[in-house]
């Protein structure tokens, strides 16, 4: 693994690091790494990603990260990163076929805006960083922007509340380029949000309360990534679908990848804590939060690969 110095799992990292770190990666692995720029945020940041294919090959099916699309959610970032540098450098048999049997695409920060006003300004901010209709209120909520069902629940239509919907479907720089991206991914079988806080397991739909599509397929599966998850520390999870285990919340991301995309494999982890720390989770935890999600991530694909 990587040694202990400026990249370590021991605290967070800022915007520019965690890209400074995708360079050395590159330098370090120039056969099985690329860095994929999707394009800018608002204020003219790239959203930079990773894309991993380990040891080549052609037609491997595709696996999406998203991480930190709402700023304050630090562990998101902390715990994709950390995940990245699993995937290339696990000596763990599970781990390495896995890693080399899928093509990787591993965006730490979706929100740069967002990640970066939080280090600078607010560590509570969620939103992106875009102006709105309201001079005085800023920002739209990422995970309610995504053209699906827009602004049909769960959503606000007011600038300055933390779940405004934006403008319209994709009107966000940040959304617009993501989903554009992708739309291009070849084989795209998986996607995965991380998100804090809550502990929770959660597969489509955030729109509806219905359980469409191969909810209790992703429900079998997670119930078995859920023991994975808790035989680390003990963490428990709660396990459903978005709009049953929390609230219908309509325009979110993954709802769109698997109502547009058809996307088989859709997890979304509110990763910890319950609310002792919430947003504020110690550098302390970021390893065993990445540990424990991250071999339940590995479970996930075992269990998918044989249906
Ligand atoms: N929670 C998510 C949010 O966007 C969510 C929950 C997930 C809603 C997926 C819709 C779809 O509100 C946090 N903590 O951001
Ligand atoms: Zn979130």
């Amino acid at each position: 693994g990587m040694k202990k110095g400026i990249f370590d799992w021991t605290r967070y990292w800022e915007l520019n690091e965690i890209y400074e770190w995708f360079n050395i990666l590159v330098t370090q692995f120039p056969n099985d790494v690329s860095i994929v720029n999707i394009g800018d945020s608002y204020e003219g940041r790239p959203i930079l990603g990773l894309k991993l294919n380990i040891g080549g090959g052609a037609n491997k099916k595709s696996i999406i990260f998203e991480g930190t699309h709402h700023a304050r959610e630090w562990i998101s970032a902390a715990t994709v990163t950390y995940m990245l540098n699993e995937l290339l450098t696990s000596n763990n048999t599970d781990v390495k076929d896995i890693a080399a049997a899928y093509e990787w695409y591993i965006f730490p920060v979706t929100n740069p805006d967002g990640y970066l006003y939080t280090w600078t300004n607010n560590r509570m901010w969620r939103k992106n960083r875009k102006p709105t209709s309201n001079l005085l209120c800023i920002g739209t909520d990422l995970n309610r922007n995504w053209d699906n069902f827009f602004n049909q629940g769960g959503t606000s239509f007011n600038p300055c509340d933390n779940t405004y919907a934006g403008s319209s479907p994709f009107s966000e720089p940040e959304t617009k380029v993501l989903s554009e991206f992708i739309k291009t991914v070849p084989n795209l079988v998986g996607y995965f949000p991380f998100h804090s806080y809550s502990q929770i397991l959660m597969v489509p739909y955030g729109w509806t309360h219905e359980l469409l599509d191969n909810y209790h397929e992703l429900y079998a599966i997670g119930e078995k990534a859920l023991e994975t998850l808790s035989s680390f520390y003990g963490t428990t999870y709660e396990l459903g679908s978005i709009a049953n285990v929390i609230y219908i919340a309509t325009g979110a991301s993954i709802d769109w990848v698997k109502y547009e995309l058809k996307t088989n494999v859709t997890f979304e982890y509110e990763m910890r804590d319950v609310g002792a720390y919430g947003f504020n989770l110690p550098a302390s935890q970021i390893i065993e939060n990445s540990i424990e999600v991250f071999a339940s991530i590995i479970t996930i694909l075992q269990e998918a690969q044989k249906i």
